[in-house]
């Protein structure tokens, strides 16, 4: 360790290498359009949160612990051959015991918020407000306290995907309206218990994933297969819900609490393939309304779902022989309730695609959300791959989505719930690849509100620590830090990444070569490993790490 910060330490010494005047770019050999890709130097506006995630199923363990019933997750993962090497996350990162070690951390990064979900079935082991597990109360209380104590702000999601396992065996769960009055008083109870002191919710993570993921056969719990039908109905009740959710908070504890109240999702960037072909542009529009639009035009335009989408399952359902469409509708009352029930965008992005027209559109003999909008969508191979076969690195994506939803939901207040990047070399600390991916992320959330003004009052990294990856299990790890999964201790320790992000945090932002940079090294305990302390050298650190060090 002592060679590798005696290299480091000298180079820093040395005068920035590189001539201010030539671009710098964190992918020379792959984004190098001097428009597009050059890094621009500065800092986020003043007050912008800087956070990181994680959630309740992922994290937790203590799958059967003082009361807690089970969910839906605890039941797909536990059933072989759902998850890879069959990984389960009844012990996960043991945060259920190891919460103050997590705290801990956060604080070691000086950021001052922390993203965490609530499991609804630690706190209503059967999912309804009749049975209150006290035990699940106590946990979560001890949590936010303990945030609070070090000045880090909670953000709490209710519903990071893991149902109570009973209401989806006494009714389908998402797939039965009764979910929209069980949610809401879920949502009840937890603003009632935490509300003094959490002000910043979120009510569902990506309820396009809980739909299609979940219920359109997708390989996620609870493995409903009923894409293009249940998959639609799933949707349509989580909106629903989400709005109910909104509404309790506006109606019965706004004036008290003063908090806000938003929903997140997710989206990859659809580009336009060949963006001179109206067809191609019409293509990644298609792509991104029935893919964001799908909630964010009830909830952010008006209170219904996306025009295509309406025409064209409306369509393809009457092709099928059905005798109504396969989209639900609203009623007017509905819509009235439905718009407008956020109070911020939350967005969760990771990565980007190329979309086009395909050649031809068959309607499918069998109901499909993807027949149903009829978009070629695929990754550049040359694109820079992580440890996930989904995930490209194309930073300038985020750029292009940020400004779409300016443009698409009125120009809200933007909070980036989560972005992040994958390893497989699952025990290496030294992680220059998700350096780089948060480096030229985040420098493109500055650009777009710099350069387009976008409202982006947030940004989060995920994850705080690696964890339980759904479908992947273990395989494939986001954190920050490094979770040894094999040790009963489940020990937690920083990779570069994670001083890497704390210094942009502590820069708020990369300051300008000419600016006085914050040399500052957060206090890292126990960190035995390189500390990355100069942003403003960033073109030079990241050449000194990959040459000298790595
Ligand atoms: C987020 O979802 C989640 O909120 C978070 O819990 C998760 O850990 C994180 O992303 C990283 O995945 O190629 O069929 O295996 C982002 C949406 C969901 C996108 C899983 C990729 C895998 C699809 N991701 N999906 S598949």
């Amino acid at each position: 360790m002592l060679p590798k910060m005696l290299i480091l330490v000298t180079l820093m010494l040395l005068p920035v290498v590189s001539n201010a005047d030539d671009p710098y770019y964190v992918y020379p050999d792959v984004f190098n359009d001097p428009e597009r890709d050059a890094f621009l130097f500065g800092t986020f506006p003043e007050g912008f949160i800087w956070s990181s995630a994680t959630s309740s199923y992922q994290i937790e363990g203590g799958y059967d612990a003082d009361g807690k019933g089970y969910n839906i997750w605890d039941t797909f993962a536990n059933t072989p051959g759902n998850i890879a090497n069959n990984d389960t996350g009844n012990i996960a990162c043991d945060s259920y015991n190891k919460w103050e070690e997590d705290v801990r951390i956060i604080k070691e990064l000086d950021l001052e918020y922390y993203r965490f979900s609530l499991s609804w079935s630690r706190i209503l082991p059967d999912g309804t407000a009749d049975n209150v597990n006290q035990a699940g109360i106590d946990y979560y209380n001890n949590l936010i306290d303990g945030l609070l104590a070090d000045g880090i702000t909670p953000m709490v999601t209710l519903y990071h995907w893991d149902l109570p396992q009973d209401l989806q065996d006494d009714y389908g769960g998402w797939l039965n309206e009764t979910i929209i009055y069980d949610f809401g008083e879920y949502a009840r109870v937890c603003y009632e218990n935490f509300g003094d002191r959490v002000k910043l919710w979120l009510t569902l993570n990506e309820p396009w994933i809980i739909a299609q993921l979940g219920y359109g056969c997708g390989g996620f719990a609870p493995g409903v297969c009923a894409d293009g039908t249940g998959s639609y109905v799933a949707a349509h009740n989580l909106i629903k819900s989400h709005a109910k959710a909104w509404h309790i908070y506006d109606d019965d504890f706004r004036a008290t609490q003063a908090g806000r109240v938003g929903i997140t999702l997710n989206s990859d960037w659809m580009e336009p393939y060949n963006r001179s072909l109206e067809t191609d542009l019409n293509a990644a529009e298609r792509a991104q309304q029935f893919h964001l639009g799908w909630f964010g035009h009830p909830i952010f335009v008006d209170g219904d779902y996306p025009e295509v989408m309406r025409e064209m399952i409306d369509y393809s359902s009457e092709v099928q022989g059905y005798n109504e469409s396969r989209l639900p509708t609203f009623t007017a009352l509905e819509k009235e309730y439905i718009l407008g029930s956020s109070d911020f965008f939350g967005l969760n992005h990771y990565t980007t695609g190329y979309a086009s027209k395909p050649d031809e559109w068959v309607i499918s003999d069998n109901p499909s959300y993807y027949n149903d909008y009829a978009v070629d969508f695929w990754k550049d191979p040359e694109w820079p791959s992580s440890g996930s076969d989904w995930l490209k690195s194309v930073p300038w994506g985020i750029r292009r989505l940020l400004e779409w939803i300016k443009d698409e939901y009125g120009d809200p207040e933007i909070y980036v719930t989560e972005n992040g990047f994958s390893t497989k070399d699952i025990d290496d600390l030294n992680d220059p690849d998700r350096i780089d991916y948060y480096q030229s992320y985040i420098d493109e959330v500055l650009k777009a509100i710099e350069m387009d003004g976008v409202n982006v009052k947030a940004y989060t990294a995920w994850s705080l620590m690696d964890n339980f990856e759904w479908a992947a299990g273990y395989t494939e790890r986001f954190g920050m830090h490094h979770v040894d999964f094999d040790d009963d201790d489940r020990p937690r320790t920083q990779k570069d990444s994670s001083l890497f992000y704390a210094t942009v945090k502590a820069n708020n932002g990369f300051p300008k070569p000419t600016e006085e940079p914050i040399t500052e090294e957060p206090a890292v305990a126990g960190s035995s490993h390189l500390g990355l302390t100069i942003t403003c050298f960033l073109p030079f650190v990241n050449f000194c790490l990959r040459k000298f060090i790595l």
